[in-house]
């Protein structure tokens, strides 16, 4: 293309996601501690952000894009994180559930479901890659529920049904929560609740679940991505803890541009 630096051949673009994602900020922070004065983190959403990853690659182009594990687009390009020898996207965290208070009490079966709940980042992924494939997110739920009835007799261990209660979960639509919160809605659902997964930004979906309007989340990044979240709701909200542990922010760009680190974006 004739560019001499990464920064020319990308016009000096990060293509990043929904302004509310923790990876924004964090991906906010990186440009400032590197002093990448000159580049442009531009604002999407997950969808967008793929598409352009999608349509780069497929032409073989240079393309820098804001991402996280668990992920399908690792699975369907050869793609690299950079390396962040400053440590700002900080080390890998985990997913947590979200209640509201007095779930607990009114709703103790959903409750226990969602204290229950626990996966891997290959489950996760595996439904990821169904609906990437082009499975609706209910069915690729219902598919895994099915093929995984171990792992669901785990979660709903000792859990009594329900004829009808109403629970509403909470999610954005990243990719990874798209997956997790279909997969629990659906285990919910069978055990007779009536459930409505809630689509919403980021800043919403914490509020929700801080005032009551959602009865909980399974997309709260710990500590760090989710932090000013957190910190500002935990006397309002009831954290029931990990339910996957691996994951992973960073830049990722794909596997044939000939940078490592993000300390290269800098030439
Ligand atoms: N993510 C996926 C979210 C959390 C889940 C990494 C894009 C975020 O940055 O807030």
């Amino acid at each position: 293309s004739g560019a001499s630096t990464v920064g020319e051949a990308v016009d000096y673009k990060i293509i990043g996601i929904d302004p509310g994602a923790g990876l924004m900020k964090a991906t906010a922070k990186v440009l400032d501690e590197y002093k990448l004065d000159d580049w442009k983190l531009v604002e999407g959403s997950s969808a967008a952000m793929t598409a352009a990853l999608k349509k780069a690659y497929d032409k073989q182009e240079p393309i820098i894009v804001t991402g996280w594990t668990p992920h399908w687009m690792f699975a369907k390009f050869d793609l690299k994180y950079l390396e962040d020898p400053k440590g700002v996207y900080g080390p890998d965290e985990t997913i947590n559930t979200i209640a509201r208070k007095g779930l607990k009490d009114e709703a103790p079966e959903a409750y226990k479901v969602l204290d229950q709940f626990n996966w891997t980042p290959d489950d996760m992924a595996a439904v990821m890659s169904s609906i990437q494939n082009g499975e609706k997110p209910e069915d690729a739920a219902a598919q895994w529920v099915k093929d995984n009835g171990d792992k669901v007799a785990k979660w709903t261990d000792g859990v009594k049904k329900v004829s009808g209660d109403k629970i509403t979960l909470g999610y954005v639509a990243w990719d990874s929560e798209i997956a997790s919160t279909n997969v629990v809605g659906k285990v919910l659902e069978d055990l007779g609740f009536k459930v409505t997964l809630r689509q919403v930004e980021a800043g919403p979906m914490w509020t929700g679940v801080a005032d009551g309007s959602l009865d909980a989340i399974v997309a709260a990044w710990l500590p760090s991505t989710h932090e000013d979240y957190y910190n500002r709701y935990k006397d309002k909200i009831d954290d029931l803890g990990e339910n996957l542990k691996g994951t992973k922010l960073g830049l990722v760009v794909p596997a044939y541009m000939d940078i490592d680190s993000i300390e290269d974006l800098k030439k």
